[in-house]
């Protein structure tokens, strides 16, 4: 696609201050001329360029599961998965960020479905992606010729410049969420693209319980000598439930003993990571799992990136800068740079949680970017 870019107009105005020029004939003449040659002086930028504080251009906002995924399914009814379009996938449109699929300025997020008997076709990118099952089975993602099966509550991660295909072999149709770094790549412009091959073989349509990713790299503190990884993510393509699930139930388990081990009383909380590295599962994108307990409230924390959460189970009030929201299983919402978080957990009207009346919530973030550009801060706000 070729564009002219038309030369962008300039508009200088005069700023207020004790230092600042008078607004002279002068003065105009001299930023009408600053115009002409495309020129803008720091002194009546500053205050937008150097904030003393983060301020955002995202806002915080809430998507409920229920209406996300009552036009997911709408969409399996309508719009074929395929070529050209890759993905029935239908993103998080921050309301303050012009209209474009960013949940924040940085992190992209989607509700994705796929009808039984589906496959979304291969291809690779340089974005750097992740998918979290809420609810549901039966679809196997495809990552490098090794099909992993996707279920409530696994984690899968899934690294730039994998091939990567989805095939539903079931007889219902599944959602899921993908997370990936597509906004903060398109600010990057060093984004690449490849389609793959049309259909994945008959070897890949075959559904083992396990994958070799998982076979190879899922064991606690176990590094396979005969295997190295081939991407910049985690070689691990599934972190399950099952494992999840245990090291919170544990972790509150070590606290109630009064040995700690938690976050704050009555919060325990997972970060997945690279188990060849430790590192964070994504160069940009950090993923956790968070669990308060009944009637546990976390302290307001603040911090520099910007995060979306999903609600696993449970319900409870989320509290994000100015808004406060009731949430349950599913609900999406975003939590913009710097602006306080905190969650209770309480008993929902719509309550069917298994979680022992916990309020779980998935979380991703930007941190990665932050850490390594040294731009991470972080306060608790109480
Ligand atoms: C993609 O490849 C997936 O593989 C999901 O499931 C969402 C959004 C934009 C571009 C590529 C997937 C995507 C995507």
């Amino acid at each position: 696609m070729s564009a002219t870019h038309a030369p962008t107009p300039v508009r200088l105005t005069a700023v207020d201050g004790p230092d600042q020029p008078a607004v002279t004939p002068a003065l105009e003449a001299l930023y009408r001329g600053f115009e002409q040659e495309l020129l803008v002086p720091l002194w009546t930028e500053i205050g937008d360029l150097m904030p003393a504080h983060p301020r955002s251009r995202a806002v915080p906002h809430l998507w409920r599961w229920e209406a996300l995924r009552a036009l997911a399914a709408q969409a399996g009814e309508i719009v074929p998965v395929g070529r050209g379009g890759e993905r029935r996938a239908i993103a998080l449109a921050n309301p303050s960020l012009g209209g474009r699929p960013f949940a924040t300025p940085t992190l992209w997020a989607a509700i994705q479905y796929l009808m039984p008997g589906e496959d979304a076709p291969e291809h690779r990118h340089t974005q750097h992606a992740f998918r979290f099952v809420v609810e549901g089975e039966g679809v196997w993602t495809v990552v490098g010729g090794d099909p992993v099966p996707m279920r409530r509550g696994d984690f899968l991660p899934q690294a730039g410049w994998n091939w990567h295909a989805h095939h539903n072999a079931t007889a219902e149709p599944m959602a899921w969420i993908d997370g990936l770094d597509i906004p903060l790549q398109y600010a990057t412009e060093a984004q690449f693209f490849e389609f793959g091959r049309d259909a994945i073989s008959d070897a890949e349509r075959t559904t083992p319980d396990r994958s070799r990713s998982e076979r190879l790299w899922a064991h606690p503190g176990l590094r396979p000598l005969g295997s190295a990884p081939v991407t910049p993510g985690s070689p691990l393509l599934a972190y399950k439930w099952a494992f999840t699930d245990r090291a919170l139930a544990d972790q509150l388990a070590v606290e109630a003993e009064g040995y700690g081990g938690t976050v704050e009383p009555g919060h325990a909380a997972v970060r997945f990571t690279n188990p060849a590295t430790g590192a964070d599962v994504l160069p940009t994108i950090r993923a956790e799992m968070h669990r308060v307990v009944r009637g546990a409230e976390t302290a307001p924390v603040r911090e520099t990136g910007s995060s979306v959460y999903q609600v696993f189970d449970g319900s409870g009030t989320v509290t994000v800068g100015d808004r406060a929201w009731s949430v349950t299983r599913g609900d999406l919402f975003v939590v913009p740079s710097w602006q306080p978080f905190s969650a209770r957990s309480e008993a929902g009207a719509t309550d069917s949680d298994t979680s022992g009346g916990a309020l779980d919530l998935f979380r991703f973030s930007d941190a990665p970017v932050f850490e390594a550009l040294r731009l991470d801060r972080q306060e608790v706000t109480r």
